[in-house]
């Protein structure tokens, strides 16, 4: 077992598996501006759909090519020297290419046999190299694929000099046990680096990305959010939050204060949400409610918090207007609110915040009126 992550890069695909997803309508103001949020933020790479697709986006390929920007810039394309090609000429550093490997994609994609994706492939990986181009390989289905075939395609292709072979799980059917070992495998197999592209169907991406880090692979594709094809990928901000809480040093290359800021810029374009369960983000990510959080919490936040909100910018808030609500929180708002009160009073207190919480939903006002003694709820009710 290796379990140790080494060293990991970031391939942000926003601007192109991101572009696949349901609101994903961008315009080229859209993804420049995305594009310096992302570079802000720190990943390593940004990968763009094919110039290929249509003019607009050929036109938007070049004019990221041309931003100022510390990231490499990459481009996915389909096995084709004509694509190839016109992907160099947009001024791209580095080229993904992809093909099926699966009987599906075999059957009803391509229509090519082993023995021809590898000549084709082989002979554009030869030709981007020799143009001084970063080279991926994948195999689009991995998981759906006969191992031995794809392994023979990987092994080929790292003779031949690619930079990356990437293994995807493209309809989102591997766990973190199958994904270990898939790349634990390719470790074995090839020298160069691996890539792992894994869908969230099944709610898996964030912990077969882990497990693909674990098993010795070098570069995670994510996208802002996880938008993507169906109900996408391996979340930017999920990633984060997996790796910081093994290990916080792990993160500190990224800006990680700009992470808020770059979900909301993708959300409000792609029409979404930030949803309330996404990690670090997520409105509720640091909401502390039953007392027994609330008293650990106003002690020492880590007893019930992995990850310390100050890190990305973010509060936490503690919630005392319910009736799960604890006297050591309600003490807690009353010194707040410069109120120095006993702790007989306090405890009456609460437990006349309970009762009215008990009768109808509460607010922090009433919270606030049960302490300066401006509502009183008796055992019969409101006085
Ligand atoms: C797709 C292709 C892809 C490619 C992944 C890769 C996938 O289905 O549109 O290049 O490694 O999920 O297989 O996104
Ligand atoms: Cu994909």
């Amino acid at each position: 077992m290796q379990n140790q992550i080494a060293g990991f890069n970031i391939i942000e695909s926003t601007l192109r598996e991101g572009e696949q997803f349901e609101g994903g309508h961008f315009s080229t103001e859209d993804k420049l501006e995305i594009a310096a949020a992302l570079d802000a933020f720190g990943v390593e790479y940004l990968e763009l759909t094919t110039p290929i697709a249509s003019p607009k986006s050929e036109a938007d390929l070049r004019a990221i090519a041309r931003m100022p920007r510390q990231f490499r810039l990459l481009t996915h394309i389909r096995a084709r020297m004509d694509e190839a090609r016109l992907a160099v000429d947009c001024g791209v550093d580095g080229v993904d290419i992809y093909i099926g490997t699966s009987a599906y994609m075999r059957q009803y994609s391509h229509g090519r046999s082993l023995q021809e994706i590898i000549e084709t492939s082989r002979e554009i990986v030869v030709w981007l190299k020799s143009q001084g181009i970063e080279t991926r390989f994948s195999t689009e289905d991995t998981f759906r694929s006969n191992l031995a075939d794809v392994f023979t395609v990987y092994r080929a292709m790292d003779l031949e000099g690619v930079n990356r072979v990437g293994v995807a799980d493209t309809v989102g059917i591997a766990d973190p046990m199958r994904t270990y070992n898939l790349i634990s495998s390719l470790r074995q197999a090839v020298d160069c680096d691996i890539e792992f592209h894994g869908h969230n169907d099944s709610g898996c991406a964030i912990a077969n990305a882990l497990c693909a880090l674990q098993a010795g692979a070098t570069h995670i594709d994510t996208t802002v959010l996880g938008i993507g094809e169906r109900n996408g990928i391996t979340s930017l901000g999920g990633l984060i939050a997996r790796l910081y809480t093994i290990n916080r040093d792990l993160v500190r290359k990224y800006d990680l204060t700009m992470l808020r800021e770059v979900e909301q810029l993708v959300a409000a374009k792609v029409g979404i949400e930030i949803p309330f369960n996404t990690p670090i983000t997520g409105r509720t990510a640091f909401h502390h409610k039953a007392g027994v959080h609330t008293n650990a919490v106003l002690q020492n936040p880590t007893s019930y918090e992995a990850i310390d909100p100050a890190d990305f910018g973010i509060g936490r808030s503690i919630d005392l207007a319910h009736r799960l609500v604890g006297w050591n929180a309600v003490r807690d708002r009353a010194a707040s609110l410069g109120l120095a009160l006993s702790e007989d009073t306090l405890r009456e207190a609460t437990r006349q915040i309970k009762a009215l919480a008990d009768e109808r939903r509460i607010t922090i006002e009433d919270v606030d009126a049960v302490l300066h003694g401006t509502l009183v709820v008796t055992e019969v009710g409101l006085s």
